[in-house]
């Protein structure tokens, strides 16, 4: 059964502790995820939203190119902020810290520029998607980004194909990048630049569907929000995806993983 071999990492004593909020706790002190929408592919931008927002994040915003997907967005969850401001203006706002790049934007040069400006001006990024094809054989661009969250394919078009050694792959990766780099997949391998290195195998074959690596993105995005380091935001994220995953068994859609993720936050908590 998938899931035997899996459950075992819940235990993995102190690899990382979830953030809980204290009494004391305000949207603004839980984490402002901002994520870049796309204008065609909104449903990528909104399953993200949707996870960062369950997983714990205090506000998360929107920002949409148009009007029209502007429209779209806000037909999404109500508790998401869409907003049609540039990308200078919403980074004027120093509290918007965490940033999410990538699900539902084209692979071109116009979202390559946006990810070096919202780089550049000291936001922690999670790159996925758009993102990293953007920088397709570039992986330079992706420089100063705190977590890329590529799947194999990705992977590839980025860093080249990884061959059969993915550990050494994923760690060369990162340690070009300076980023956490999580490769997907049914073993979902993590690497930090320091060398640090964990396999999530806590995922059923269920995740196989389209969204789904949407969501990871938005928890990871939450939990960086909340204060958690890169890489045990990484890791924690992965084992919370496939958490709620094994809850919902077959039948799995992505946005299923968002209404369990808080029975996954429960599980990890008591664990
Ligand atoms: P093949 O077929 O194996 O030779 P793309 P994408 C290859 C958004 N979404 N997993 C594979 O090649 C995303 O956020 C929007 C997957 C395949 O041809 C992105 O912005 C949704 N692919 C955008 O769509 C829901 C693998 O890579 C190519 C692979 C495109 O994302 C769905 C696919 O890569 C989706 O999330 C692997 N393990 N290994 C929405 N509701 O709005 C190799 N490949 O073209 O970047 O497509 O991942 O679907
Ligand atoms: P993406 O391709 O970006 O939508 O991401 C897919 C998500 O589903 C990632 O978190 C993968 O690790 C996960 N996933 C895809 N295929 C499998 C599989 N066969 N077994 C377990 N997890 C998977
Ligand atoms: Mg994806």
């Amino acid at each position: 059964l998938p899931g035997t071999r899996a459950r075992a990492w819940r235990n993995a004593p102190g690899l990382w502790q979830l953030p809980a909020p204290g009494a004391a706790a305000h949207k603004y002190s839980r984490g402002h995820v901002t994520i870049l929408g796309g204008a065609a592919m909104t449903g990528a931008a909104r399953l993200a939203a949707g996870a960062a927002h369950r997983a714990g994040a205090g506000l998360v915003t929107i920002a949409a190119p148009d009007a029209a997907s502007a429209a779209l967005y806000r037909a999404g969850d109500p508790g998401t902020i869409v907003s049609e401001a540039s990308l200078a203006a919403l980074l004027e706002d120093a509290r918007r810290r965490i940033w999410l790049l990538g699900p539902g934007l084209p692979p071109e040069p116009a979202t390559r520029a946006a990810l070096r400006l919202v780089i550049d001006a000291g936001r922690q990024v999670v790159a996925d998607a758009g993102a990293l094809v953007a920088c397709a054989g570039v992986p330079a661009a992706l420089a100063g980004a705190a977590v890329l969250t590529p799947h194999a394919g990705e992977f590839a078009k980025v860093f080249g194909e990884p061959g059969p050694d993915r550990p050494a792959a994923v760690r060369a990766a990162a340690a070009r990048t300076g980023a956490v780099v999580l490769l997907k997949g049914a073993d979902t391998t993590i690497a930090a630049p320091d060398g640090r290195l964990a396999i999530n195998a806590h995922a059923p074959p269920w995740l196989a569907t389209g969204g789904t690596g949407d969501v990871l993105a938005g928890i990871i995005a939450a939990l960086l929000g909340q204060g958690m380091a890169p890489f045990e935001a990484a890791c924690a994220a992965t084992w919370l995806h496939g958490e709620a995953a094994f809850r919902h068994g077959p039948g799995l859609v992505a946005a299923d993983l968002i209404t369990l993720l808080p029975a996954a936050l429960r599980a990890a908590g008591e664990a």
